[in-house]
């Protein structure tokens, strides 16, 4: 049986790779130096699309693949694939949630704690000598016992909340109606009003035209000078320019993000910021949920030209 030949976009670990290619006809994109000569010559073939959350497939990827049949996202989010001309050809689309959902979750708490305790300047102040030269390290804000608002309450949302409420922290949250699993938390539909009874504001959200840059100036100055926010789903349900302006000026306290527009490249505006912390969108980033999300990768192609069910469909 001739293997499928599948375009895929970005690198993968070893350990998905080697099964990918004893399995497919893979097509390595990121390797090309020239894309679109690369899809024109190889794109009448691809029967699929193996890609990244945050790389997707682009309506010109698509449309130069006039034979594919399915596109298998690896990450929960799939906002950079573009669905309308997915669902125009009858192309099936999956992706891999549930499986990163804790260690996303994992992330953005440990993202809030450590921005609060001032954890990276305080490691700095041990390594350069200052606690001996210069004594205690500055004080630094409280966490538990404040108030968390979590916009966006579906799995990470969820689990961020869970994670919280060990904290004692006081929960709301957003969403499009209030949740029958979420009954201890108090639902607030507006994020503005959401924001402006928090100290630190979750964003979870999945990413779309509807959120785009929902988290704008209304939002941040809502949260105020004393206010954390923290992105671990997508940089455009912010409205960056917004943010760094308020972080620039003071009139947001701090932020933690672990999402960019335009990453991995940064505005450099945020390299020269002391009050926020800068992550490599590696949320979903241990070797088991890594190993758990290549898995679903292959089981969803396997699945599809199997003509079996697909374990994670999105379309
Ligand atoms: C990335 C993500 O896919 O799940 C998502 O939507 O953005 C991440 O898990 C991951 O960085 C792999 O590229």
């Amino acid at each position: 049986m001739t293997k499928p030949h599948i375009l895929q976009v970005g690198p993968y670990p070893e350990w998905d790779q080697v099964p990918l290619d004893a399995a497919f006809h893979m097509h390595r994109y990121f390797e090309a130096a020239d894309k679109a000569a690369f899809l024109a010559e190889v794109g009448p073939q691809i029967r699929g699309i193996a890609t990244r959350g945050e790389l997707g497939a682009n309506a010109a990827m698509i449309a130069a693949c006039p034979q594919l049949e399915v596109i298998s996202v690896y990450g929960v989010g799939y906002d950079a694939v573009d669905l309308e001309a997915c669902r125009a050809r009858g192309i099936r689309v999956t992706n891999t949630p549930d499986v990163l959902t804790n260690d996303v979750a994992d992330l953005g708490v440990a993202m809030m704690l450590v921005q609060s305790r001032g954890m990276i300047g305080a490691e700095t102040w041990v390594r350069d000598g200052s606690w001996a030269a210069k004594g205690l390290y500055p004080l630094q804000r409280r966490v538990w016992g404040k108030r968390a608002g979590v916009l966006g309450l579906g799995r990470i949302g969820y689990e961020v909340a869970k994670r919280l409420a060990g904290f004692d922290l006081q929960i709301a949250y957003s969403d499009v109606g209030p949740k029958d699993y979420a009954r201890d938390w108090e639902f607030i539909a507006d994020p503005v009003a959401l924001a402006e009874r928090s100290d630190f504001l979750f964003v979870t959200l999945a990413a779309s035209a509807a959120t785009r840059h929902i988290v704008g100036a209304q939002v941040i100055d809502a949260l105020g000078p004393q206010g954390m926010l923290i992105n671990i789903s997508r940089a455009s349900n912010i409205d960056e320019n917004a943010l760094l302006d308020a972080l620039e000026s003071g009139r947001l306290g701090s932020a933690a993000l672990d999402v960019f527009e335009g990453e991995p490249k940064l505005n450099p505006r945020f390299l020269s910021l002391p009050n926020v912390l800068l992550q490599p969108h590696h949320a979903s980033g241990t070797y088991e949920t890594r190993q758990a999300m290549g898995k679903l990768v292959r089981d969803n192609l396997t699945a599809h030209f199997a003509g079996q069910p697909l374990p994670t469909p999105v379309l």
